[in-house]
């Protein structure tokens, strides 16, 4: 099914507007733009932002952080069409979560479409975001795998994760994962550790090309981060990621 397609299905209006937005500007490229500085997370957003459906960011490593980032950020995402999607991988209680998303420095649910969580303390996480998230429309991710080596989420935690998203359809709108888990088309999937060539790094990640994660696993959106931003012309190399995910997702829905 074509993204569009799936989109009228999802009752998440959040997950419904990356879905449209992936078919109308054809892309299924998520830049995780791990980096430190408030110029250089800019500088990602306003140059590779024509190129993807997702800016994600971990923004509590961004040494310069202040209010002005998240209004500039903002304007480039309206400027450019894409979504934020904070890694924050909330791991708590539901009260604390709460304030993690909702307060503090850095206001999450003001500004990031779509944030994600361990499901290690059970459903109250879910519910404790929720109650935050929901009324402002926002989408949660739930980590049912992770792309490093040794990783516990397998196996039984894995299908508790997925039996917990299956619970909140309202407001889980995918997960984090190396491959599609279950057939239902509302759930988006999001595979980081995708390099255009397969390999790992020195702290545990693992690799895979785009044509592995979204035609044989059949994921729906890749994650890029050192791939891109560490690379010599990091406009060229997200086209090259962008142009690989999106034939890997044509080849996908015409056979
Ligand atoms: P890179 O492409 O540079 O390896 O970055 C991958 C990004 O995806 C990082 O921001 C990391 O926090 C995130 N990530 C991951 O690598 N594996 C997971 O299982 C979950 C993640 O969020």
């Amino acid at each position: 099914m074509k993204y569009s397609e799936r989109a009228k299905q999802c009752v998440n209006p959040t997950a419904q507007r990356l879905l449209n937005l992936m078919d109308e500007k054809q892309t299924n490229l998520a830049v995780a733009a791990d980096v430190t500085k408030k110029f250089e997370l800019l500088k990602i957003a306003d140059t590779l932002g024509p190129e993807i459906c997702i800016l994600k960011t971990h923004i509590d490593i961004v040494e310069d952080f202040d209010k002005e980032l998240i209004d500039e950020l903002q304007n480039l995402s309206e400027q450019h069409n894409f979504l934020f999607f904070e890694d924050r991988k909330f791991a708590d209680i539901g009260n604390t979560v709460k304030h993690q998303y909702r307060d503090g420095i850095y206001h999450i649910s003001d500004w990031a479409h779509i944030v994600n969580a361990h499901t290690v303390p059970g459903p109250g996480i879910i519910d404790g975001l929720k109650e935050v998230g929901l009324p402002k429309g926002r989408g949660l991710l739930l980590l049912a795998e992770m792309s490093s080596a040794g990783t516990l989420a397998k196996e039984s935690y894995t299908k508790e994760t997925l039996k917990m998203a299956q619970e909140n359809k309202d407001f889980v709108i995918g997960f984090i994962t190396m491959r599609q888990l279950l057939d239902d088309p509302c759930f988006i999937n999001l595979t980081p550790g995708v390099k255009l060539a397969v390999g790992s790094d020195s702290l545990g990640q693992q690799y895979n090309t785009p044509e592995e994660v979204i035609y044989e696993q059949k994921s729906d959106i890749i994650i890029v981060g050192r791939g891109i931003y560490q690379s010599d012309d990091p406009l060229a190399e997200a086209k090259k990621y962008r142009e690989a995910g999106w034939q890997a997702y044509q080849k996908r829905i015409t056979t």
